[in-house]
This record gives C-alpha cells, structure tokens and sequence, in this order.
C-alpha cells in the first residue's frame, strides 16, 4: 500500500486548497492503492478536521446533503473563487476550423466545456493511428515537486509526440485545431497520440501546472500556463475509455473523429479546479486519442 509521503501531502494541500470535494480526493487515492480508512484521514486531515472532529462533520455533511457542509470557510470560499469569463470558441452549432466544419454536441459554462464531432475524418483518424503505432513510448507523467517525467501506475497508456508543423499532414491538423480552439498556433504544444490498450486508463488529474509546486517552473517558462485543452478521440472504445470529469459529473464518450474541449485559465490567470478531469478504465477493445495543450503565449 503506499504512504502519504511528501508527494502525497502536497497533492492534499493543493487539491484541498482548490476545491476538490473530500469525496472525490479519497476516491482517488483508493484508485492510487490506499486503503479507505487511511485515505479518508488524509483527506479529512486536509481539510482540518480532526479524527474526532469527523463523525460530528460527517454527520452534519450528511444532514445537510452532502460534504460541503463540513468544508472549512477557506477551502469553501476557494471553490467559489474562479471567475467564469467568456471563452475564445466561437458560438453555434457549426464551427468553420481552418478546412473544416466542426458540429458542437454540447456545451458546459461551469466548467467550460465542449464536446464536437467530426474534428477529423475517419481517413485522418487512421492515418494519425498508423503513422503512430510503431513509435510508442511508454507515457509519463510530470512529478510536481521536482518537474521531472517519470512513468507511474496512474497513466496506463502509450505515447508519442509531434512537432508542431512536422510535416504538411500534422500542420493541417494543428491549423485546424488551432482555429476551433480560436488560440494561436504557436501557443499550442505540439500534438500528442496516446494509445490505452485494454484496463488501460489516466486517473484524475488537472492538465494545468499547480503553480505553487517547484516543479512546474520548469514547464510554465516555455509559453506561460497551460489555458486549455482538446482531446481527439481517433477510434470507437467498444466499452469504457470515456473522458470524465468527477467534480462535474460529466462523462464524454469516445467516438472517432469527435472530442472534447476544455478550458481552465481565464483572463485574470485564475485555474479552474472544476476541471479536474481522467480517462476512464478501457473495458473493451482499445482507445487512441490526439492532445493538444495551448499555452497563454507562444511555446518555441
Ligand atoms: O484519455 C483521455 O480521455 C484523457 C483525458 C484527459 C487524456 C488526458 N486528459 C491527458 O492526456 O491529459
Ligand atoms: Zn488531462
């Protein structure tokens, strides 16, 4: 089982101080391996609940309908801290990008987000996934504290990078992308395919850099803050595989050729813990996807 550790700590504060519900942190570090009992102390450690303060908070969350209640001021007055600004995707049903009508399927003010269809062709989802498979690393993810990649159990999957503008195809598709996502090109981190294969999946994290962890200095000084995110969904996932996002109750299927948009700074620089998003355990067949990741200036 592991322990709460350095790492662990800090990802109590931070996610405590951002507004994640109780609920949802002990759920993810059951995910991560703990056991109930000691992730709920954790957490409720987090909030500044002591071990016999719990039953009375617990109690009164309950009778007020649910875990809010027991938050402290501060971490409640950080929930409702970030302001919901307009975001930069067009309106309507049907969005020209670049050579491309897009069709929007849905849209989330709180937190932003857009789900479309038709992003790019059957042709141009195969090509992406077989121009791929023969060059997949195993993912990594970033360590907080220290800003270093490593491979750990909460992201199950397969990757590679593209620069941006590698060749005539991936420029196409970052032109395109770009203007759906109405961001410049070259804020934008070059294209990413991720492959999961079977139980393959990505917990719950946030795409942005915790700005007070040391070790995302090392990313935000290559174009700033991460502002928003658009995943591509390059094949049917027969079961599962669904992007979800646990502090909205929302959940996008992945269907080829569609995808999802979210956003997570807005103009005063203000990050959107409501973001907090993963994908979900594959169940049947396998799941492909392509990232893109703007950033809030351009990414040389
Ligand atoms: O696989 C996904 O659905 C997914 C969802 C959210 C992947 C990522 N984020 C990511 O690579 O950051
Ligand atoms: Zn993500």
């Amino acid at each position: 089982m592991p322990v709460v550790d350095a790492a662990w700590q800090e990802w109590l504060r931070t996610n405590a101080a951002r507004g994640c519900t109780m609920d949802s942190m002990i759920e993810a570090m059951v995910q991560a391996g703990f056991a109930v009992d000691a992730a709920s102390e954790a957490v409720r450690g987090a909030f500044g609940l002591s071990a016999s303060a719990t039953s009375a908070a617990a109690s009164s969350a309950a009778s007020a309908g649910g875990t809010e209640a027991a938050l402290p001021q501060a971490a409640q007055q950080a929930r409702s801290a970030y302001q919901y600004d307009a975001g930069p995707v067009a309106p309507g049903n049907t969005i020209r990008a670049f050579d491309r009508d897009v069709q929007v399927l849905m849209r989330c003010d709180r937190p932003q987000v857009i789900v479309f269809a038709d992003v790019l062709s059957p042709e141009e989802c195969n090509e992406v996934i077989e121009r791929s498979r023969h060059r997949l690393k195993r993912s990594t993810i970033v360590d907080p504290a220290t800003g270093q990649e490593g491979v750990i159990r909460n992201r199950t999957s397969e990757g590679i990078w593209y620069q941006r503008g590698e060749d005539a195809f991936i420029e196409r598709l970052d032109q395109r992308i770009a203007s759906l996502m109405n961001w410049p090109v070259e804020n934008g981190e070059g294209l990413q395919i991720l492959h999961y294969g079977p139980t393959g999946e990505y917990r719950p994290h946030f795409d942005y850099f915790p700005p007070d962890q040391p070790g995302s200095a090392v990313h935000t000084a290559r174009g700033g803050q991460r502002v928003a995110t658009l995943v591509v969904y390059l094949n049917d996932v027969a079961d599962g595989g669904e992007t979800i996002f646990p502090e909205a109750g929302l959940s996008v299927a992945a269907k080829q050729g569609g995808a999802v948009y979210f956003r997570y700074m807005n103009g005063q620089r203000q990050l959107d813990p409501l973001t907090l998003h993963g994908g979900a355990p594959v169940r049947a067949g396998d799941k492909w996807i392509m990232t893109k990741w703007m950033r809030e200036r351009a990414y040389v």
